[in-house]
């Protein structure tokens, strides 16, 4: 009997997808004395770690678990279900963890870094462990900020380390009780095998299966990510379209360029490191009444396993009877659909129009505030839709300008760029770095940045662009628009250091394999996930 602690903070769909699809049936902790009769536990905490222990006190859970794991039963925590078997964490002073393992968890260095440590990398394990029988060095998903760095007091625990500055816990076990700072389930195969030796009851350590200790650095990857841009055509199918910088109409007609579900499940196979989906209408129609889009979400998690990110129309909204939904329920219910990311187009322009009237201050009503608090802030990606406004000199604007090599219609040397609103129907009086700055602050942990100049057009990313919001901000960034060969993907990662880069048409109409982007990468010495 396999029991996932689910404390209904964030999106567990994904494992319990995974669990199902490997042929496993799960029960569910509902009260504090299951706990304890439990045979196999899974905790896959989320959020932050004070949320996660206030959380599993409220239910009264905290004692219950302390006694299962002082047991030495079966255990497998993932991500916040490996730092809260601490003593405590930087993340939430004050906040007691389970303080099985001695020590307490500590923050990326965000000045060195970009934090959070979001994407595909290596674990360097060293010790022998079933949970890693077959595992062939592939490179593994993380999403977080804080870790556990290994110390003489926790050598006992030490399983597995990767290298995101310097060494951090990747994962631990003593016993029957093991845990992992990366996602298995959001690890495509290589996570899926390590999940079934748990499920199948291969734990305990044993010293006949041998490994070698492996002193080589382990390496993140640059992530490749597919993008789908969904909207319903004139005759009500919900299609996956793409426009020529934004333009989505040909002859008068949506474009259709296939089925969401079944092209998520194409990039899944073919290689993606991550899909997106956006709702290209959500500003207009209301995404909780669009249950069509819902159900691809949940369909493609049944077999995707890389992460979803979904946006278009998470704002708050009154409907018809005058009920009113936060942007945060309308999260939620993408949360329980299968994303593990949400994103934030017009709402977030929106949001620092109204931060900058503030004079910068966070009063917590924003969208990013109220659900990066719930989910994390990983979870929170703001996708901007800036345009080019040229200009003869920087000083005729109070935006942020750049001088640049692609001149404007009348020769001008000098642009800003202007975030909209709509899918670029409506320009906004914010340029695209102080919207970055400020979703940074206000909890925002990724910025996806297109560009509505390069859309669609195929003549690489819009490198100028990329670099003054890469320079701007800390947390990752994704270079998206303009991709037409696998020269762009080099070389925007060269020239700006972004963290990934994203296409949709050159991978809809099948003229850039994923794969062949990626052995070019390789080639051009960019750590890719193979
Ligand atoms: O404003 O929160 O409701 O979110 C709406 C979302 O829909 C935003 O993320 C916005 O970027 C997106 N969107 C709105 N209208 C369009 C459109 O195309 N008419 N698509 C649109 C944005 C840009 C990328 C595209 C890349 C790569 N599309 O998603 O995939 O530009 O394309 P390429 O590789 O073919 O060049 P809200």
């Amino acid at each position: 009997m396999i029991s996932l602690l689910d404390y209904g903070a964030g999106n567990v769909r994904s494992l319990r997808n995974a669990i199902h699809a490997l042929g496993f049936t799960l029960t569910e902790i509902e009260r504090a004395e299951d706990i304890l009769k439990a045979e196999r536990l899974i905790f896959p905490g989320v959020g932050a770690f004070g949320a996660a222990m206030e959380r599993l006190h409220r239910l009264g859970y905290v004692e219950p678990l302390k006694a299962y794991l002082a047991e030495g039963r079966p255990y497998l925590g993932i991500c916040i279900g490996l730092q809260t078997l601490f003593e405590g964490s930087e993340e939430s002073p004050g906040v007691e963890g389970l303080g099985l393992i001695p020590g307490r968890i500590r923050r990326f260095d965000h000045e060195a870094l970009s934090v959070p440590h979001m994407g595909w990398n290596d674990v360097r394990v060293e010790r022998a462990s079933p949970l890693f029988a077959d595992y062939a060095g592939e490179k593994l998903y993380f999403v977080h900020s804080y870790r556990a760095e290994p110390s003489p007091e926790n050598a006992d625990w030490r399983l597995a380390t990767t290298d995101y500055g310097a060494p951090f816990l990747s994962a631990v076990q003593k016993g029957r009780v093991g845990a992992v700072q990366f996602h298995p389930e959001k690890s495509g195969e290589a996570g899926l095998r390590l999940l079934r030796h748990f499920l199948a009851g291969e734990d305990t350590l044993t010293p006949d299966l041998e490994r070698p200790a492996t002193r080589a650095p382990t390496h993140f990857a640059k992530r490749i990510i597919a993008c789908l841009d969904v909207r319903s055509n004139d005759a009500g199918d919900l299609v996956v379209t793409k426009g020529d910088q934004y333009d989505v109409r040909e002859s008068g007609e949506v474009r259709n360029l296939g089925k969401p579900v079944e092209l998520a499940q194409r990039y899944y196979e073919e290689g993606a490191d991550e899909i997106t989906f956006l709702n290209i209408t959500g500003f207009r129609d209301f995404p909780l009444s669009d249950q069509p889009m819902l159900e691809v979400l949940k369909r493609t998690s049944e077999n995707v396993f890389v992460p979803l990110t979904i946006g278009g129309g998470i704002r708050e909204f009154t409907d018809a009877n005058g009920k009113h939904y936060s942007a945060l329920s309308v999260a939620d219910e993408y949360f329980r659909s299968g994303a593990d990311k949400i994103s934030i187009g017009s709402d977030a322009v929106y949001a620092v129009e109204a931060y900058k009237a503030r004079g910068g201050v966070k009063d917590g009503s924003t969208a990013i505030e109220q659900i990066a608090e719930v989910y994390g802030n990983q979870a929170v990606v703001i996708s901007i839709d800036p345009r080019r406004v040229y200009v003869d000199a920087p000083s005729v604007t109070d935006h942020d300008t750049v001088a640049t090599q692609v001149p404007g219609p009348n020769g001008e040397r000098y642009c800003w760029f202007q975030c909209t609103v709509k899918g670029g129907r409506e320009g906004s009086d914010v340029d695209v770095v102080e919207l970055a700055r400020a979703c940074e602050d206000l909890g925002a942990g990724e910025i996806l940045l297109n560009s509505i100049d390069r859309d669609g057009t195929g003549v690489g990313f819009d490198i100028e662009l990329i670099r003054a919001v890469r320079e701007a901000v800390s947390i990752p960034v994704i270079a998206s628009s303009g991709a037409g060969c696998v020269e762009h993907f080099a070389e925007v990662f060269a020239a700006t250091g972004v963290e990934a880069a994203l296409a949709a048409g050159i991978f809809h109409r099948r003229e850039v394999p994923i794969e062949a982007v990626k052995t070019y990468l390789r080639q051009h010495g960019v750590e890719t996930r193979t």
